[in-house]
């Protein structure tokens, strides 16, 4: 059995999690779900960088983070196959997961820095981050041709963190302003593995709450 250690609301976690349930490879992973900031938090053993997701294999070694993890997967068994081997295609595909990662990093970084007391907050950092998240997803819709063809890890990745400017920022009307991405991502977010692992599936899947 392998264990991949997620949080219910951990886009980058989710991106394993689709990666496997799309290849029909779900049933091998043993989910655990992790306490980041808590007393009983044991993620260094399995990852020094203190981040889900990890993933421990039958031998006790373990692989992060997430683009690693999902390769793993997808050379593990299992159709489709989301990274191309080679050539133009998998430089795609791999640049279209580092937009989609750095797009899911964007509103986390956002909700940290409001997070801080108001008297060490960053308006600046705040614009920042929240300028981020609207270059990305503008850049992505004039650029549409990287989305184009087959499903990749890149497609599932932006998928994952499009979701997650939805939950952190749901008043960002980015659907009607860039139209492809949007109706890309009303196709996508009807695929049963996006359905899935959503936060609230994934706790109760889980047992915890969200
Ligand atoms: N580059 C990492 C990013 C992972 C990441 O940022 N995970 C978040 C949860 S979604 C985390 O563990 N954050 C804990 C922290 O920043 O302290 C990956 O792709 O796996």
């Amino acid at each position: 059995m392998l264990t991949l250690r997620v949080t219910p609301r951990s886009p980058f976690a989710r991106k394993c999690m689709m990666v496997a349930l799309e290849k029909g490879i779900f049933g091998k992973l043993e989910l655990s779900d992790t306490d980041l900031y808590g007393e009983n938090q044991d993620i260094d053993e399995d990852n020094p960088v203190r981040k889900v997701p990890a993933l421990r294999l039958e031998d006790g070694t373990t692989l992060f983070d997430s683009p690693v993890i999902c390769e793993y997967l997808d050379c593990l068994d299992g159709d489709p196959i989301f990274h191309p081997q080679e050539g133009e295609p998998r430089f795609k595909a791999l640049k279209l997961q580092a937009l989609g990662d750095g797009l899911t990093e964007a509103p986390q970084s956002h909700y940290k820095e409001l997070a801080r007391p108001e008297k060490f907050r960053s308006e600046e950092m705040v614009m920042k981050h929240a300028n981020a998240i609207d270059r990305i997803i503008t850049w992505t819709e004039k650029n549409f041709d990287l989305i184009e063809g087959p499903m990749t890890i890149g497609g599932i990745a932006l998928a994952c963190g499009l979701a997650y400017v939805n939950e952190r920022q749901p008043n960002t009307d980015w659907h009607h302003k860039n139209p492809k991405l949007g109706a890309w991502y009303c196709e996508i977010s009807d695929r049963a593995s996006f359905q899935a692992t959503t936060k609230q599936a994934n706790a109760k899947r889980l047992g915890v709450s969200n």
